[in-house]
């Protein structure tokens, strides 16, 4: 191929692939997955990622390789659709781009450019994993995870820290960077809620004894702070637990902010237990008081969602995560999951059925025993219900 046959191809493979309309697909009724991801490292523009100039690049080589493009905060703006991707490089570097959608299921477009994060303290060696809350102070924050090099573990090169980042804008295009959030331990998948409570900024943190290992933190946490410009959790109480022998016995974290309903908050979480093939990374929700949003009222026992088909493959095997959803007024919710670290995708459901979800939910009873008692329940249940059709073999 000659470089501009060459161009033309790149043009129009791009074309199609950000052009490509999205089906839903039937499912379990809890929320429809849609059949095709809005965001994979194809998306990112040519212009990011190719030398566009037939003097310097002859080859029409791709000099700047994007290999991910996932976990994404998301907010409605302006009518539209956008989303706060993770995108990764070949360099193993994450960095921020809005990406937005006329319908939030496909056509999703980057930004011209991706977001430039103003530095605070020492340069982050990584950022990622952005939750947006438009507060109602009138700003719109980003908490995301900051990673440095941990340089009290000598010739260690993975040892890192994680702190929680934070931006604010009103444009969604100049961030303005507010000094890392101060906390005795390290912070991952911290979340601003949206309201003030008590007056105070109220956060959902996650503390965790090291950069990976949650350790003896106990799970989701709640914390309220005085002020976001410099921000610092001093009383945490943990409200949502990791437990034994449950999807999120190893660590939990909170996904996007809470969604605000007549009957309490929606939560959507991140919940992680070990196996022999590894980590496995699920989403699963629950509900909190409408007048004390640190107070469960209900959890669904198990997964809301988990890698499905070939979601289970990617950088990071058998991962499920969110960091962004969307309600609209009209009651529907597009929520934004990320596969295995690699892509992301849409599923969409409603508020009234997310909530019927996790209030009408078995909760997980802990022990097998209890788990066959609500089959069995739910079996008698059936027997007097007309809607009935008897599958099983009568034993
Ligand atoms: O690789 C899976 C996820 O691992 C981390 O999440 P957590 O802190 O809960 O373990 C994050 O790095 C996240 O980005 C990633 O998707």
């Amino acid at each position: 191929m000659t470089f501009e046959e060459r161009l033309a191809w790149l043009k129009e493979s791009y074309r199609q692939l950000i052009e490509r309309k999205n089906t839903p697909i039937e499912g379990n009724g809890i929320f429809e997955r849609w059949e095709n991801p809005v965001l994979t490292a194809d998306h990112a523009p040519l212009e990011w990622r190719y030398d566009l100039n037939k003097a310097t690049n002859p080859y029409l080589m791709e000099r700047i390789g994007v290999n991910a493009a996932f976990n994404a905060g998301a907010i409605k703006w302006k009518d539209k659709y956008v989303v706060v991707a993770r995108l990764e490089g070949w360099d193993r570097k994450s960095f921020f781009a809005v990406a937005e959608s006329p319908n939030g299921v496909d056509n999703f477009r980057f930004w011209t450019r991706p977001i430039t994060i103003p530095e605070y303290g020492e340069p982050a060696t990584n950022v990622y994993d952005m939750r947006l809350t438009a507060h109602e102070d009138g700003w719109i924050y980003g908490i995301f995870c900051v990673e440095r090099k941990d340089h009290s573990a000598e010739g260690d090169l993975s040892a890192a820290t994680a702190a929680a980042g934070v931006v604010r804008t009103k444009d969604l295009v100049n961030w303005e960077r507010l000094p890392d959030i101060r906390s005795a331990s390290q912070q991952r998948n911290v979340v601003l809620h949206p309201e003030f409570v008590d007056g105070k900024y109220a956060l959902y943190t996650r503390p965790q004894d090291g950069f990976i290992d949650a350790g003896s933190g106990g799970g989701i946490g709640w914390a309220l702070v005085d002020t976001m410009d410099g921000a610092v959790i001093k009383d945490e109480k943990i409200i949502n637990r990791r437990f034994y022998h449950t999807i999120k016995e190893v660590k939990n974290g909170e996904g996007p902010h809470p969604i605000k309903t007549p009957k309490g908050w929606l939560h959507l979480a991140h919940g992680v237990r070990g196996c022999a093939s590894g980590l496995r990374y699920v989403l699963y929700m629950y509900m909190t008081a409408l007048d004390d949003p640190s107070r469960v009222i209900a959890q669904p026992g198990g997964y809301f969602l988990a890698p499905k088909d070939w979601e289970y493959i990617g950088d990071v095997m058998n991962v499920a995560f969110s960091c962004g959803w969307i309600a609209d007024p009209d009651d529907k919710v597009f929520i934004y999951y990320a596969s295995s670290d690699t892509r992301l995708h849409v599923a969409t459901s409603t508020v009234d059925r997310l909530v019927d979800y996790c209030l009408n939910t078995p909760a997980d009873g802990l022990r097998t025993g209890l788990s066959v008692e609500a089959i069995n329940k739910l079996i008698d249940s059936n027997e007097r219900s007309s809607a009935s059709v008897p599958v099983g073999v009568k034993a």
